[in-house]
């Protein structure tokens, strides 16, 4: 062999993990690039722990400046923020959960200026009829939704709206703020319009390409990075049956939930290897980060949680992050406490202290220590 050829090949082997690892917006913005890179190196050396409103309430407060209940227990923010746009579609000044969209813009500020990750979920209505997510009494919303459809036009309002409130997001250093955009989750379920039996796969398909290709192209947002997110699967086949396609996702995801009884953990935490066994797999063959969307376990009643269950489900594989859901606290409508997260003396905060001390979550100061929106070092 040629030394020119032998020196090419060598080139071409040097960037080629680079090269096949893009993100799906190739005119991305430099930081959002980064944070896509980063997480993609971390896969497998840290899991970056995620929380859902965390700045915004938490178990028996709200909107109260610098609280966390996280920080309040660990010492550190979480590394990744979660937040959620439902009402943007109606222009409400809040959000479902009654988070004003104006503090939520600071949140997301905040958390991009301590070095955290933020990612978008959207609840939202049903543009057919009006009515909530949770509306599953239509079978052709999605397909309306699509162009020529008869509310085509009311979504493509929507994802401008979606645009404004995004591109408004930038940090102190004037920089776009890179998101991580969950839409249309927990798609393989049948609780919200656009799920399983709610629409075809094609049709789920077109819908998330059409969703990319009007922020991407016509709106021109380059500061998004875009997360699939089945809930239940335990086969490949199944997971990839609404799958986009490569050019269309940047990071795997799925959500999952612990019911019941302390006893139903050795059954969690199986189902969260097997759904990680079968998403690190396709992560790695199509060069995406792997992660989980949501994870939790109401009141967390088993003290052992974190260590016994959730760890010891994750621990051969390689999520980049996991995000715990909303910590609402008690819900005078629902008469229940609702809440994910540990909090100072709630019954799994100790074992969650052990899980962070020995660095097996990554809180604030972790992820800010590794400048995710760096050029990669390593
Ligand atoms: C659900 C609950 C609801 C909430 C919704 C959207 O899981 O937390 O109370 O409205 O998520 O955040």
């Amino acid at each position: 062999m040629s030394t020119k050829l032998s020196l090419f090949l060598c080139l071409l082997y040097m960037l080629s993990p680079a090269l096949r690892a893009q993100t799906v917006d190739r005119k991305a913005s430099t930081e959002t690039k980064n944070l896509y890179e980063n997480l993609r190196r971390l896969s497998g050396r840290a899991v970056l722990f995620g929380h859902q409103d965390d700045m915004a309430y938490g178990v028996g407060w709200k909107y109260e400046e610098g609280r966390s209940d996280l920080k309040e227990l660990s010492g550190e923010y979480p590394a990744v923020f979660g937040w959620d746009l439902a009402r943007l579609e109606r222009n409400e000044s809040t959000n479902l959960d009654g988070v004003p969209f104006d503090k939520m813009r600071e949140y997301i500020r905040q958390a991009y200026a301590l070095g955290a990750v933020n990612t978008f979920s959207w609840h939202m209505d049903n543009p057919l009829n009006g009515k909530t997510a949770w509306d599953t009494t239509s079978l052709v919303t999605v397909k309306e939704m699509l162009p020529g459809g008869q509310v085509h036009k009311k979504y493509r309002d929507w994802l401008d709206q979606f645009a404004a409130f995004n591109s408004a997001l930038k940090g102190n250093d004037g920089k776009q703020i890179p998101i991580l955009f969950r839409p249309f989750h927990e798609h393989s379920g049948s609780w919200f319009w656009w799920g399983k039996k709610e629409c075809t796969p094609a049709e789920y398909r077109d819908l998330w390409r059409f969703t990319i290709h009007y922020l991407r192209d016509v709106k021109q947002s380059h500061n998004l990075l875009y997360v699939f997110n089945p809930s239940d699967f335990t086969t490949e086949a199944e997971y990839l049956e609404r799958y986009p396609g490569n050019d269309y996702v940047d990071v795997l995801s799925f959500d999952s939930y612990q019911y019941g009884p302390i006893s139903n953990g050795e059954a969690f935490r199986n189902g969260l290897a097997l759904k990680l066994k079968i998403q690190d797999s396709l992560a790695k063959r199509y060069h995406k980060i792997s992660a989980i969307g949501e994870m939790g376990y109401v009141e967390i009643p088993d003290p052992n949680w974190w260590s016994e269950v959730v760890w010891k489900g994750i621990e051969n594989h390689t999520p980049a992050f996991l995000l715990v859901w909303r910590n609402a606290g008690y819900r005078p409508q629902e008469k229940d406490n609702h809440y994910y997260a540990p909090y100072k003396g709630q019954n799994s905060a100790e074992d969650f202290l052990k899980m962070y001390r020995e660095r097996k979550f990554l809180l604030q100061k972790g992820v800010a220590f590794l400048n995710l929106y760096a050029k990669p070092k390593h």
